[in-house]
């Protein structure tokens, strides 16, 4: 039997996921634009407690720089009703720009707006604003997360703003450009706790090392890669545009994992362990699993990536 795709993303369906994130993200989306800057603002605040943000490279801010320059030539009134327009996600000319950045340029623009907010040269959130009802309940539930799924929330919040081009509009997207690999005698050594499988800890050392064109060679022609609560990426061309975009600096320590022979030659193995982003560092350590289907020729068709509920997710198959 060879699989499709939809019964490739249902094994090792134990797999228990942070399903707040999601939740939290739909109700998020359901708030007035003024609720929702007021309330990640206030959010961000409390966690800039306990969590440093990274500042982004000189390098990827440079494709926002001018749209920041112009907000803030701005009066207050207006820069307020531009971000605004971010949360409302309507049609203006810098929710287009900002529809073409990639997520790292997008999160850089945010944190740069939220330096010259503090710093009274863009419009504050007002002093006294008060949440609705509604928003403050959605608060409690980020209060009530951990830093790794309050993180994704937030970075989910960025990611959805700005204008949302079509189907049928071209556009030309906007990336930092990729960085160069780390060289073979720097990159550490992965062992992973009941996983030999060669294709697993290549997948690991090659990403780790931003070695992205050795990474793509693992996957299959018509290998998959679904990011957490998302829907799968198919195809090799599209799997490595999103390597390059979204996954420059990651740190992945996988920690341990099991290997299940399947029907027709495929392997499944679940691998469990944590992963940085660069913008939180050893700050946050986010628990995920890897849940990859091998086919017969050993190429990955499909891995998974879960932020799991819980770092008990991590210990489920241990012995
Ligand atoms: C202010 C108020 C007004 C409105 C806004 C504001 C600013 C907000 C700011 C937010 C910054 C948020 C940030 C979030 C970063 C989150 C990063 C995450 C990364 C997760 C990565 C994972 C990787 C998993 C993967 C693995 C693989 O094997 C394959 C690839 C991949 C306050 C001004 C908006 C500034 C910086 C959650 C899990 C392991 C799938 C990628």
């Amino acid at each position: 039997m060879s699989y499709t795709l939809d019964a490739a993303r249902n094994i090792f369906p134990d797999t228990l996921a942070a399903d707040i994130v999601p939740a939290t993200t739909a109700r998020f989306s359901q708030l007035s634009a003024e609720d929702q800057l007021a309330l990640i603002w206030f959010a961000y605040l409390e966690m800039g407690k306990s969590i440093t943000v990274a500042a982004p490279g000189a390098a990827n801010m440079q494709f926002a720089e001018s749209t920041l320059a112009q907000i803030q030539q701005l009066s207050f009134r207006d820069q307020t009703q531009v971000m605004c327009d971010l949360a409302n996600r309507i049609d203006t000319p810098i929710n287009r720009t900002y529809a073409t950045w990639s997520v790292n340029i997008k999160l850089g623009f945010w944190y740069r707006l939220g330096q010259l907010m503090e710093g009274g040269l863009v419009a504050p959130i007002p002093a006294g604003y008060r949440l609705s009802a509604n928003a403050s309940a959605v608060l409690d539930t980020i209060r009530s997360a951990d830093a790794p799924q309050q993180i994704t929330i937030l970075r989910n919040t960025v990611v959805d703003m700005g204008y949302s081009f079509s189907g049928m509009e071209t556009y030309q997207k906007v990336a930092e450009p990729v960085v160069v690999p780390t060289a073979m005698a720097d990159r550490d050594e992965i062992v992973i706790e009941g996983i030999e499988n060669q294709t697993i800890t290549k997948y690991m050392v090659n990403l780790n090392a931003n070695d992205f064109d050795a990474l793509i060679q693992l996957f299959a022609e018509d290998g998959a890669l679904q990011p957490p609560f998302k829907r799968p990426i198919v195809g090799k061309n599209a799997v490595l545009n999103f390597f390059r975009e979204e996954c420059q600096n990651l740190k992945l320590k996988p920690e341990s994992g099991v290997v299940e022979p399947s029907s027709g030659g495929y392997t499944k193995i679940k691998v469990t362990g944590t992963c940085q982003t660069p913008w939180f560092g050893n700050d946050v350590g986010m628990n995920v699993a890897w849940r990859f289907l091998l086919n017969p020729d050993g190429k990955i068709f499909f891995v998974a990536v879960d932020l799991l509920a819980s770092a008990r997710e991590l210990l489920k198959f241990r012995r």
